[in-house]
């Protein structure tokens, strides 16, 4: 296939049987693969093709956004560079993210591993399920991707080439600059909310200065600050889970970014979770243990993320920020220790900042989550949106004031009981 084309069932499997490497992966006869289209993302298409021997998973961008239709163009070339980061992810975080086995930049195609029984983490959350694996592997994910991809690590020279590869995926980042920086502060077409529940939110949040001065300074952070590769969208759909396994997929949103953005999401999206589980237990205080181990989770993501970053950055500064050639001294190793402490505080505040700008977006903007949608009565969503709002509010406006994440846990359950 030369020219790009959206595929359906019977082309696809005609195009993938001119794939020696997925032909021979699928087995057997391409007219007996059994393909389904199983995306319910909000820009792609996905199909699991079913073979003799294995499966696949195939993932083709379309032209436009799936969630709103052929109005909103979308450059196919996003999954150029959720390929470009797969491949960087998958070195320094091996077995973290799925196998990638074909890519063809015309039809704006993946192929790749077919995660199974691995479900998506969000579904999860929502059925009450606790992952042992969870925190450490997403830990271990950020710190190795977000250390390894900075100049903490690489010389300057591969810094710059890393972000003029990635710089291109403007419209991906555009999609953020407007969906969660800008957009739920003001009126806009496309906005969703609980009405007419949260309607007195959503004006004072119009009208909230602060809040809007710090949104515009994380969003900043977000168009300038080049520190290192993001999946840039690491909420709890991006990522997969069994007891024993994680996997984060999706990274079409990639580009050099503020480090925070992706800590971020994963902790505002636990923390959406924590708030929507009101809406899923089967009677009040039913998901008490469960909404416990959520904020545990959150907690030991960001402890045990701070730890192995520190113990990558101690372990292995060969980066040309902070050449180690410069502290050889016991002072100068002292000095450097309190530096790292410096960076990583600041780090938190940015964690903190991005988690709740990302949970204000999925109650005020465009694009929701299932954690709250999914719960039918508006009268109960609209109480758990609300509770999520408070935090999330105290978080971009005052990440400062919050001395760890067990301070932000002590914050949620305050909300939640009062
Ligand atoms: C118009 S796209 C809406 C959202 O879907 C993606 O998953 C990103 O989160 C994006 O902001
Ligand atoms: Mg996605």
């Amino acid at each position: 296939m030369a020219t790009y084309a959206a595929v359906d069932g019977s082309r696809l499997a005609g195009a993938l049987a001119e794939i020696a490497a997925v032909r021979d992966r699928l087995g057997g006869e391409s007219s007996g693969w059994r393909i389904r289209e199983v995306g319910d993302g909000n820009l792609n298409l996905v199909f699991i093709v079913e073979g003799e021997r294995d499966s696949v998973v195939v993932k083709q961008a379309l032209p436009y956004v799936r969630l709103v239709g052929e109005s909103w163009p979308l450059p196919l070339e996003r999954s150029w560079f959720e390929y470009s980061a797969l491949t960087e992810q998958a070195r320094h975080a091996p077995g973290l993210t799925p196998e990638v086995f074909h890519f063809d930049r015309a039809q704006a195609m993946i192929v790749m591993e077919y995660l199974r029984p691995h479900v998506i983490m969000r579904k999860g959350l929502i059925r009450g399920i606790e992952y042992p694996r969870f925190a450490s592997d997403i830990a271990e994910f950020l710190a190795a991707t977000l250390f390894n991809t900075s100049a903490l690590a690489g010389t300057a020279a591969t810094h710059k080439a890393r972000v003029e590869l990635f710089a291109p995926n403007t419209a991906l980042c555009k999609i953020t600059e407007d969906l969660v920086f800008t957009d739920p502060y003001r009126e806009a077409p496309l906005n969703r909310w609980t009405r007419p529940w949260l309607d007195a939110e959503k004006q004072a949040f119009e009208r909230d200065s602060a809040l809007k001065v710090a949104a515009q300074a994380l969003k900043l952070k977000f168009m300038t600050s080049a520190e290192a590769l993001i999946h840039g969208d690491l909420h709890t759909g991006s990522i997969m889970v069994t007891g024993e396994d994680t996997r984060v997929i999706d990274p079409e949103f990639a580009f050099i970014g503020p480090m925070g953005f992706d800590v971020g999401a994963v902790i505002g999206n636990l923390l959406l979770a924590y708030f929507a589980q009101e809406g899923h237990e089967a009677a009040p205080s039913a998901r008490d243990a469960y909404r416990t181990w959520i904020l545990g989770e959150a907690e030991k993501v960001w402890s045990e993320f701070h730890d192995r970053f520190l113990a990558l950055w101690r372990a292995a500064p060969s980066g040309d920020a902070y050449p180690a050639s410069l502290f050889a001294s016991d002072d100068d190793r002292a000095a450097m220790e309190k530096e790292r402490g410096r960076f990583l505080r600041a780090l938190f505040e940015d964690t903190l900042g991005f988690a709740g700008a990302k949970m204000i977006r999925r109650i005020l903007g465009l694009a929701h989550v299932e954690d709250l949608e999914a719960i039918a009565d508006p009268d109960r969503r609209a109480r758990c949106e609300a509770k999520a709002l408070r935090l999330a509010r105290e978080l971009v406006v005052g990440a400062r004031s919050f001395s760890g994440l067990a301070d932000v846990s002590g914050a949620a359950r305050a909300i939640e009981c009062a």
